[in-house]
């Protein structure tokens, strides 16, 4: 999508919720519509679109009008078919294209959501391409399958994301699920998914808050142009926030700025640091932090970051506010990142030996050698002889004869 986009937001535009962009969002199948809900719990004009009815009216937040069926059925969803997925998302195109243009034509960019490993979610590229399709400006957030769920769902995934990888979409950001599992798995089995998607949201919408937050007063403005150009610079994006502990020095930040990328407590993580191209990084501390820190210490960590990723672009900020001293990154221009290589070791192994179960369960699948019942214990005349014969082996098969045409229907022993 080019920036000349005829739905691009004017950005002069005062900005009705402090925030820097205003999104708006579109999910798709259980999970996405789980992310819409808390993205609409935070402001955001959202879209929750489902092959399920059932699934949508879990989505209590939003209004009926917020909830769409796609496809003809209404009643289950796509049982992990990607193609079923598909067929409904087309099927229904008419109808997404118009409450997107109903619900989202004053935003800036649409955030599309969907589980990559769900029948209908991991059509979400298709979306992608639907709503780009409309000149809307996209970013796509697909969830990757933790390690322990099914080949089916992983290999769903792989799929879905080199779909994504093809896409339209301006930025893919990538959660994986294993990390949320290891930051909420305290959390009991009904909020779980809730706090996950909370925190992916808020930490979202935290960094969309940093140039509007009037709390903040800057020293280096990271303004809604920095974010954007980050943000839809391309590729695979990472993002996310650290504090850093003692003092704030230039090897602190490289420290919180490596964690960052490769120790990403939400997102899909292990990249190389010279794949990063485009990156923002804002600093926030109070006013005792930063008037100790030498004005060189700021410097000399962006020079640090410039070395480590052989020359990446770099929008910044500096920020006096209250909390603690914390390092807000976003790292954009990257691969996919290793897990996604890691899946698919994974899956082709499970694959296979899934396969082979299969095939040895048909084959440990034997029938009973019931010859030695005898006649009297042959209790029906099966409308197919043959399916006497086989059951019968032997001595009841040869002492029957003609029983089909003879005995009584049933000979109770
Ligand atoms: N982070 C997160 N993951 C979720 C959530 N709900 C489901 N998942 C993950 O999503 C994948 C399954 O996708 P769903 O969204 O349930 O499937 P769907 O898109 O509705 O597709 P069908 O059920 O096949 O129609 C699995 O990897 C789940 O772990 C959620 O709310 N948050
Ligand atoms: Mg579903």
């Amino acid at each position: 999508m080019s920036e000349e986009s005829n739905r691009m937001r004017d950005s002069s535009r005062p900005n009705a919720v402090g925030r820097s962009l205003q999104f708006g969002v579109v999910g798709l199948g259980q999970c996405g519509g789980n992310f819409a809900e808390a993205f609409a719990t935070l402001g955001y004009p959202a879209l929750a679109l489902n092959i399920s009815q059932a699934d949508l009216r879990g989505l209590t937040t939003l209004t009926d009008a917020q909830k769409l069926v796609v496809g003809d059925d209404g009643f289950y969803g796509a049982g992990g078919s990607l193609s079923i997925g598909g067929e409904a998302l087309r099927a229904s195109q008419a109808k997404i294209e118009e409450a997107a243009v109903a619900f989202l034509d004053d935003v800036e960019i649409v955030v599309v959501v969907g589980a990559l490993g769900g029948g209908t979610g991991g059509n979400i590229a298709e979306l992608v391409n639907m709503l780009a399709a409309q000149e809307f400006p996209v970013i796509a957030i697909g969830v990757l399958p933790s390690v322990t769920e099914g080949h089916r769902t992983k290999t769903n995934a792989l799929w879905a994301l080199n779909e994504l990888v093809d896409s339209a979409a301006e930025a893919i950001l990538l959660v994986d699920n294993d990390k949320l599992f290891a930051a909420h798995g305290s959390s009991s089995a009904v909020r779980f998914m809730q706090d996950c998607n909370v925190t992916f949201v808020t930490a979202f919408d935290a960094l969309n808050r940093l140039a509007g937050n009037e709390s903040l007063r800057p020293i280096r403005t990271f303004d809604p142009n920095d974010l954007r150009q980050v943000l839809r610079f391309g590729g695979v994006t990472v993002f996310g926030s650290q504090v850093i502990e003692g003092d704030l020095t230039r090897d602190a930040l490289l420290v919180a700025y490596t964690d960052v990328l490769n120790e990403n407590q939400l997102l899909a993580g292990g990249f190389e640091s010279h794949d990063a191209v485009m990156i923002a990084s804002v600093v926030v501390a109070n006013e005792g932090v930063l008037s100790d820190m030498p004005a060189a210490v700021f410097d000399d960590y962006l020079r640090g970051v410039k070395q480590l990723t052989f020359g990446a672009a770099h929008r910044t900020g500096l920020y006096i506010g209250e909390g603690p001293t914390t390092l807000h990154v976003m790292v954009a221009g990257l691969p996919l990142p290793s897990r996604a290589g890691e899946m698919l070791g994974e899956t082709t192994v499970e694959t296979t030996a899934f396969g082979d179960k299969k095939l040895a369960a048909r084959s440990k699948l034997k029938k009973l050698d019931l010859s030695g019942l005898g006649i009297v214990a042959v209790p029906f005349v099966p409308s197919n002889p043959g399916v006497l014969a086989s059951a019968t082996v032997g001595t009841a098969e040869a002492a029957l004869g003609g029983v089909a045409a003879s005995s009584a229907s049933r000979v109770e022993s």
